[in-house]
């Protein structure tokens, strides 16, 4: 990709009117009138160190009205900007390509308000998500969203790319829970419709738009969001599992005999825990290795008739031949302590070097052909070996099966060309053939820009393009992404 010539550079004049903008020393971090290096690098790489910006100016709005002057001014002098929150997405999105501003949201991270009866939750969209849920949790409620990197993200973050996370199974999507959310347009317009109802069928629900639009249409400032009661009891068990055809008996009789109280039904294979015990250097909770493993959490509102009903469906797998061995937890610590062989890949995996992260959406039956076809395929250009020559240490799989949503992740010593060559579009072309998503919730960001057309068609993307140019006529926000 070329830099933009029609987007200015930053000059000491413009750093000027964003300093006065936003008053306080600590809102800017100026990489263009001093020597700001590195304060500035963690803005301009992403979680997985796989994307590189190179800009030299963060801003950091405290108030919806800071963000519509930055933005107004911006838009007037050709400034392109990148909306940034916790900076913890998986597609490169939030990071700067070339040398656009940052406009970091951590300062705006207060909690407005929250109706003890309905559940809705009014807050600042640089709140971090673990923040927001304690805040619930203190009340009696959750939020209806939960993902490994809830002590970074922003709730902002999560409504930009439409996060799915673990819960959804339970909950829905943040298309489902989200009310209302107020918004700032490239121009700076201010689009306020920070609703608190959960009926408004007045015309079009335009909220809709921003959710999972990656920043690419304005700045969430604030949600309004729908939350649900926390449920008295959690259990979760962790099962071994011979094939990934029992794993799906096993999600059908989980959903057949837990129904109600089932709120996460999870996939992962036997190299994904590999990799957490290697890392961690953990013992797994079972004795035995198995092919596949799932994990279960049931939410309820009694926790001895949970976990009577959680023990009897083991036993009944069990019987049938479904499930080969599992384990219950039986405690808090315990609950925990199962959760992190789940959640805790992703961040294993970012510990060993180079990952190709494919977050997908294929019909459950053939959902974990993919990753077997995609070993084949590495194994067949030669590439498997964890040496400097060979530098792809595993092919694993494992994800949000309730969903229908896999993360198919090749773990290598460092990134390489000839390993994203093998992969790249083969995985595009697989899923495309069978009708699937190529982003089932991390979004496009920069890494799938080239790919959209494998799950959207040319009417549909077109239809983006004319929303983009409708909010962003000059395409200041967040470009050189996917659309
Ligand atoms: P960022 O990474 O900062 O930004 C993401 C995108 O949103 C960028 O395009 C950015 O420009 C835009 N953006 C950010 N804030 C705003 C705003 N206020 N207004 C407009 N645009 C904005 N995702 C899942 O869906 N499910 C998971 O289970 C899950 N687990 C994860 C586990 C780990 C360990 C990690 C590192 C990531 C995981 N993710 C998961 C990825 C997920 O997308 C992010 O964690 C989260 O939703 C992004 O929030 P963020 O605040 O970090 O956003
Ligand atoms: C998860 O479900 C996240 O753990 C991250 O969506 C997935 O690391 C990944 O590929
Ligand atoms: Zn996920």
């Amino acid at each position: 990709i070329q830099r933009d010539s029609r987007f200015a550079q930053v000059t000491p004049e413009h750093v000027k009117f964003f300093k006065d903008v936003l008053g306080s020393e600590s809102a800017v971090v100026d990489g263009v009138t001093s020597d700001a290096a590195d304060d500035i690098a963690p803005f301009n790489s992403d979680w997985m160190n796989k994307y590189r910006g190179h800009c030299r100016l963060v801003l950091k709005p405290g108030t919806t009205e800071e963000v519509s002057k930055i933005l107004k001014y911006c838009n007037d002098n050709m400034l392109a900007v990148v909306p940034q929150g916790g900076n913890t997405g998986l597609v490169g999105g939030s990071v700067p390509v070339f040398d656009e501003i940052v406009i970091n949201m951590s300062r705006m991270n207060k909690i407005i308000e929250f109706d003890e009866v309905s559940g809705i939750l009014v807050a600042e969209a640089g709140t971090i998500l673990e923040v927001a849920d304690q805040f619930l949790a203190s009340k009696g409620y959750i939020f209806p969203l939960d993902l490994g990197a809830k002590g970074s993200c922003h709730i902002g973050g999560n409504l930009a790319t439409n996060a799915g996370g673990l819960r959804l199974l339970r909950y829905g999507s943040l298309h489902g829970t989200t009310l209302g959310i107020e918004a700032v347009l490239a121009d700076g317009t201010i689009v306020d419709d920070l609703c608190k109802l959960r009926k408004n069928n007045t015309g079009y629900d335009l909220k809709q738009l921003f959710i999972g639009a990656e920043g690419t249409i304005g700045i969430i400032t604030k949600v309004s969001i729908q939350c649900p009661q926390r449920s008295a009891a959690q259990n979760v068990a962790l099962f071994g599992i011979e094939s990934y055809e029992l794993a799906q008996q096993a999600f059908r009789e989980a959903k057949g005999q837990l129904g109600e109280i089932l709120s996460a039904f999870e996939l992962m294979d036997e190299g994904s825990q590999q990799l957490v015990r290697d890392v961690t250097g953990n013992k797994s909770p079972l004795e035995e290795k198995y092919p596949f493993y799932c994990l279960i959490e049931t939410s309820g509102s009694n926790a001895e008739h949970d976990a009577e009903k959680l023990q009897s469906f083991l036993e009944d797998v069990m019987e049938k031949g479904i499930v080969a061995d599992g384990t219950l937890a039986e405690n808090e610590t315990q609950i925990r302590s199962l959760w992190t062989w789940r959640e805790g890949i992703t961040e294993a995996l970012g510990h060993l070097g180079g990952v190709y992260k494919y977050d997908v959406s294929i019909p459950l039956k053939e959902l974990y052909q993919m990753v077997e076809d995609v070993k084949a395929r590495i194994d067949a250009a030669g590439l498997l070996g964890d040496t400097d020559e060979f530098p792809v240490r595993a092919v694993v799989g494992y994800g949000h099966m309730g969903d229908a949503n896999l993360h198919l992740n090749v773990s290598t010593r460092r990134f390489d060309e000839r390993v994203e060559k093998v992969l790249e579009p083969y995985v595009y072309e697989w899923i495309a053939e069978r009708q699937g998503s190529i982003s089932a919730e991390h979004g496009l960001g920069l890494m799938k820009k080239k790919y959209i057309g494998y799950s959207r068609n040319p009417t549909m993307v077109g239809l983006m393009k004319n929303i983009k140019n409708t909010f962003d006529p000059n395409g200041i926000l967040n470009p050189y992404k996917y659309l």
